[in-house]
């Protein structure tokens, strides 16, 4: 894979920004730090130049010493250094130095005057109030501190879906191999699909429980045994995840899987049901007095409270038990409906894979369509293609199509969206696109009313097709910028504009209750993976789980559409 100039040069600021910390000479940091600003501006990738015999050592301010550290990372994709000192730095020194609010000069400060060394102490300190009073720092800085350690310890709690994927299935693979377990599934959050996930919980049946709870606390990625019962037991992993087990009899198993799917809100509405009709229902099953009426299968427990089965993603007490009563449920949108991918990246920018490879990745999975969406100039970090290199991507496009049969390639862009509304590309190159999908990537802090017109200016370009990830948000990373999403939705339905669901799993963005509401609104929605390797592609689940939780149906969704209908919906003039 090719290691591209904004990795080398993101690895040489960091380790300036650790030696800084260190306190090492100033000389060298500075070195290291422009070292990073000449090859973030170069025009040619490093690794290409390196395989072509360039020597290094000839480009300003890169000496024999940066050269090899240089090679070094196009070869290995490390920098042992930076490894290194990032090592030799006390408790989580080179984390903090990540918050936007800290930086290296500040964190060397808490670090030398008040020995802060961790999230734990820097939340501690600017509770107490000390920060402030250090040289440099005020109430403002160490409100924003406080706000931060909040979040962390908030989020730091709750993982993406993918990562819960990553520890759930080998651990159901690992409990289905233990003796006379049936069934084993993972209910609540993450059977709804939820884009993070606070715990899991597992369900088994099976005809002994003794064997499936041992063999349960003795999975080798087990850190602590919080409790351990008969049909229960709950651990810790390494990872920090926990992970709950309930062994359940078979009679009990769809009654059970209904409660710990959950959500909690949407079980009160349904057990309010069963109230009224005068049954009693819990984990173990439906109950008219004493006697047991449902529980083998979630669909007749539903069905004793007069409710059609509803998958877990409706789950949520967000209208589903009213409309499964008047027999209202939407037909949600599924992986098999999906015909295409409308928002990939190729190597032109910030992807890994040529657009030939991406093309083949999508037709293996059986797509008619993909849209290359390069990002244009405006978004230097990730090598933003220029006039003269999109018109030669479109022209690549052309001959690439012509050697295809059954699956066409469309040209698109990622646009950025500069911060007076306008698009980041000529109207003539735009009016060669057949669709852009357009996007904020700086100036992230506008207030929310000065932003939403940012957007709202940028659709009334009618080469403005898709808002691409609406919010920019990133699970655990960064909070949403301030739009008034509304307003956005409305305008977009005015002018003919889509919105992105953006299937990376830690953007998620639209978000569940923004997809609802879009669905409520009348604007349709592209899902697309922001693919920047032919894997990503495999994104996809995320962004259809995220469109179920939000309601929406095939129809709603560009994307289920052939390649004719779907160009239509493009042309808005
Ligand atoms: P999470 O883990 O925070 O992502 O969210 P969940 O929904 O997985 O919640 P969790 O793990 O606390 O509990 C799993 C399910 O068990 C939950 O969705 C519904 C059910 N449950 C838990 N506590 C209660 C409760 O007090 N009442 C009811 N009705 N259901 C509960
Ligand atoms: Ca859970
Ligand atoms: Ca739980």
């Amino acid at each position: 894979m090719p290691v591209h100039n904004t990795d080398i040069a993101e690895k040489f600021s960091r380790l300036a920004e650790l030696l800084e910390i260190q306190g090492a000479n100033p000389f060298r940091i500075r070195a290291y730090r422009k070292a990073a600003q000449t090859i973030e501006s170069l025009p040619h990738s490093v690794a290409s130049m390196l395989a072509e015999g360039a020597d290094l050592s000839e480009l300003p301010g890169i000496g024999e010493d940066l050269a090899a550290k240089i090679q070094e990372i196009v070869q290995t994709g490390h920098l042992s250094l930076l490894d290194q000192v990032s090592s030799q730095l006390p408790g989580q020194l080179a984390e903090l130095a990540k918050i936007p609010s800290l930086g290296p000069k500040r964190v060397k400060l808490l670090y030398d005057t008040l020995g802060i060394q961790d999230l734990k102490g820097l939340a501690k300190a600017a509770q107490a109030g000390t920060i402030r009073q250090l040289h440099g720092f005020g109430p403002k800085i160490e409100e924003k501190i406080l706000a931060e350690t909040n979040r962390r310890s908030g989020s730091e709690q709750r993982i993406k879906i993918s990562t819960a994927e990553e520890f759930a299935e080998p651990i159901l693979d690992y409990l289905r191999s233990a003796k006379g377990v049936k069934d084993p599934i993972i209910a609540g959050s993450y059977r709804r699909r939820k884009d993070t996930i606070g715990d899991l919980d597992i369900l088994v049946t099976c005809t002994q429980a003794k064997p499936v709870m041992d063999r349960f606390v003795a999975y080798d990625e087990v850190e602590t045994v919080v409790s351990k019962g008969h049909t229960r037991a709950t651990v810790v992993l390494r990872s920090g995840l926990q992970v709950d087990l309930r062994v359940v009899p078979e009679d009990s198993y769809g009654a059970a899987l209904q409660y710990f799917t959950g959500s909690k809100a949407h079980n009160i509405a349904v057990r309010s049901l069963a109230v009224k009709k005068g049954l009693k229902i819990n984990e173990y099953g439906v109950f008219r007095g004493e006697t047991r009426i449902a529980g083998r299968t979630e669909e007749e427990v539903y069905a004793q409270v007069g409710l059609p089965y509803i998958v877990p993603e409706l789950r949520e007490n967000w209208g589903e038990v009213e409309a499964g009563l008047r027999h209202a449920l939407p037909d949600l949108i599924t992986l098999n409906a999906i015909r295409g991918d409308l928002h990939v990246h190729s190597k032109a920018s910030d992807g890994h894979f040529s657009i030939k490879d991406m093309a083949l990745a999508a037709q293996e999975k059986g797509y008619e369509y993909l849209a290359i969406c390069d990002h244009s100039q405006r978004v230097t970090i990730a090598h933003g293609l220029n006039a003269k290199r999109l018109a030669a991507q479109l022209e690549e496009i052309d001959r690439l199509n012509d050697t295809f049969k059954g699956f066409t390639l469309l040209k698109g862009a990622e646009v950025d969206i500069l911060e007076d509304g306008s698009l980041d590309l000529s109207d003539d190159l735009l009016s060669r696109l057949d669709l852009t999908v357009c996007a904020i990537h700086y100036k992230f802090n506008l207030p929310r009313a000065k932003q939403t017109e940012r957007i709202i200016r940028a659709m009334d370009h009618p080469a403005f097709s898709i808002l691409a990830h609406p919010t920019g948000r990133m699970l655990n990373e960064r909070e949403p910028y301030e739009i008034d999403m509304e307003q956005v939705m409305a305008a977009a339905l005015e002018r003919g504009c889509y919105l992105e669901i953006n299937a990376q799993p830690v953007r998620l963005d639209l978000t569940d209750l923004h997809c609802k509401m879009a669905k409520d609104m009348g604007v349709k929605a592209a899902i697309s993976t922001d693919a920047h390797r032919t894997t990503d592609l495999d994104f996809m689940r995320f962004g259809v789980g995220q469109a179920r939780r939000g309601w929406l149906e095939p129809t709603e969704i560009l994307n289920t559409r052939r390649l004719k209908e779907l160009k239509k919906l493009f042309r808005r003039t």
